[in-house]
C-alpha cells in the first residue's frame, strides 16, 4: 500500500527516519572449515609462507582457503571433550617457528606443541609438558610481569593462581600469585598505577612493584560467580577508570561492572546488564572489529559447555558483537550467527580474531562442539 505509507511518512516524518536508520551492522560471510569438536582455535602462519593458517585441536588448515588440512597429533578424547582448551601461539624453542600452548582439565597439565622444522604437514608435532598446574579450565597469555613479553596464565579453579614466564628456549619459570582461585580470570590495570593486575572470581589481585618476588594483595571488591575467561578489564564508558566485562561461563548473563571512586579515593563497582538472555558466555574478546579505532565486545554462547547440564543448555546458540552506545551508556547487541544449534554458531572456549585475507577487516574464527567455522568480516552492509 504505497499511498498509505507515503501519507504516514508525511504526517510523521520522524517515524520513517527512526525505522529506516538503525545502527549500521557488519555483514559476515560464514565459511565452513571442519566438522570437528575441538573447542579452541588459534591463528598464525604455521608454514611461514606469509599466509595465516588455522590451528585447532589435532589439525592445522592451510590459508588462504583452509581446505588443505594436516595432522598435528592424536589427542585422545576425555569424556566428551578433548584436553585442549587454548591455542596460544608462541615460539617456545626460539627456532623462528610459532608453536602453541594448550592444556586440559583432565590431565591437569600445561603443554606446548612444537611446530616441526621439517615436513610441512607430513610430520606430527612433538608434545612437551610444561607443568602439572591443576585442572586447566582454559589458558590466556598476558604480559603479567611487564617485561614486554607474554606470560602464560592458566585458569585452574581450586588450585593456586600462577603465571609462567618463558625464561629460556623451552624453559618456563612458575610464579605463584595466590593460594587458590575460582572459575574465571582476567588481566588489566585496575588501580591505574601502570601495572597490570589479575582479576579472579572473588576480587582483584594488586600487582606489587616486584611482580616476581613481591606479594599480590587480594581486594575482595566484587563476586563474579562462575566467570568467563577472560574477564575483560577496560574503560568501557571513557571516564579513565578501568571497568570489567564479565560473562557467566555456565549460567545466564553478561554484565559490565562500572568502577567509580569517591572523593576519598574509595573504589566501588556498579553492575550493569549487557545481556541476560543467553547463558554460557565463556569466552570474550575486546577487539576493534568495526574499524572505528575503538574495541567492541565479541562473545557468544558456548555450545554444550557442560555437555548439556548448564542452565540454558537447550537454548539457541549464538555468536554476537556488542557496540558501546555512549549516548545511552549501554551496549547494543548485534547478531553474527544465532539460532538453534546447527543454524547459530556456538563460541567454544577459545576463539580467534584475525584479518585472514589482509582486507583490513578482522574476521572471527570459532571452534566448538558444533564445528570449526570462519566468519569473514565484509564490512558494513550497503543499503
Ligand atoms: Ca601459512
Ligand atoms: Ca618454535
Ligand atoms: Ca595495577
Ligand atoms: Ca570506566
Amino acid at each position: 500500500m504505497p499511498m498509505r505509507r507515503a501519507s504516514l511518512s508525511l504526517l510523521f516524518p520522524f517515524l520513517l527516519v527512526s525505522l529506516t536508520a538503525p545502527e549500521p551492522a557488519l555483514r559476515f560471510r560464514r565459511y565452513f572449515v571442519a566438522a570437528e569438536s575441538y573447542e579452541s582455535v588459534g591463528v598464525f602462519d604455521v608454514d611461514k609462507n606469509d599466509t595465516l593458517d588455522i590451528v585447532s585441536g589435532d589439525f592445522w588448515y592451510e590459508g588462504p582457503h583452509f581446505r588443505q588440512r594436516h595432522l598435528i597429533g592424536n589427542e585422545p578424547r576425555k569424556d566428551q571433550y578433548f584436553d585442549d582448551f587454548s591455542t596460544i601461539p608462541m615460539d617456545v624453542n626460539a627456532d623462528g617457528r610459532l608453536d602453541f600452548i594448550t592444556g586440559g582439565w583432565f590431565d591437569q597439565t600445561l603443554r606446548w606443541v612444537e611446530n616441526p622444522a621439517a615436513g610441512n604437514g607430513k610430520t606430527q608435532w612433538p608434545l612437551h609438558e610444561i607443568s602439572k598446574v591443576g585442572n586447566v579450565e582454559t589458558t590466556r597469555a598476558w604480559d603479567v610481569d611487564g617485561d614486554g613479553k607474554l606470560d602464560i596464565v592458566p585458569n585452574n579453579p581450586g588450585h593456586p593462581l600462577k603465571y609462567l614466564k618463558l625464561v629460556s628456549p623451552g624453559k618456563f619459570q612458575t610464579i605463584t600469585v595466590a593460594p587458590t582461585q575460582g572459575h574465571g580470570l582476567g588481566f588489566g590495570d585496575i588501580n591505574g598505577d601502570g601495572r597490570g593486575d589479575l582479576i579472579v572470581s572473588d576480587g582483584w589481585l594488586e600487582a606489587p612493584a616486584n611482580r616476581i618476588a613481591g606479594s599480590w594483595e587480594l581486594h575482595k571488591e566484587f563476586s563474579l560467580g562462575t566467570a568467563s575467561v577472560p574477564v575483560i578489564a577496560a574503560d568501557v564508558n571513557g571516564d579513565k577508570l578501568t571497568d570489567l566485562v564479565v560473562g557467566q561461563g555456565h549460567n545466564y548473563g553478561l554484565h559490565w561492572y562500572e568502577q567509580t571512586k569517591n572523593n576519598t579515593g574509595q573504589r566501588s563497582w556498579t553492575k550493569h546488564v549487557i545481556d541476560e538472555k543467553n547463558s554460557q558466555y565463556h569466552c570474550l574478546e575486546w577487539v576493534d572489529i568495526t574499524g572505528d579505532g575503538r574495541p567492541e565486545l565479541v562473545t557468544g554462547k558456548r555450545y554444550r559447555a557442560h555437555n548439556g547440564k548448564d542452565p540454558g543448555a537447550e537454548d539457541s546458540v549464538g555468536l554476537y558483537y556488542f557496540t558501546w552506545n555512549a549516548a545511552q551508556k549501554q551496549f547494543v547487541k548485534h547478531d553474527i550467527a544465532s539460532g538453534p544449534a546447527g543454524v547459530g554458531k556456538g563460541t567454544g572456549i577459545y576463539f580467534a580474531v584475525a584479518d585472514l585475507h589482509k582486507t583490513g577487516r578482522k574476521d572471527i574464527i570459532v571452534a566448538g562442539k558444533d564445528g570449526l567455522t570462519i566468519f569473514f568480516n565484509e564490512g558494513f552492509q550497503r543499503k
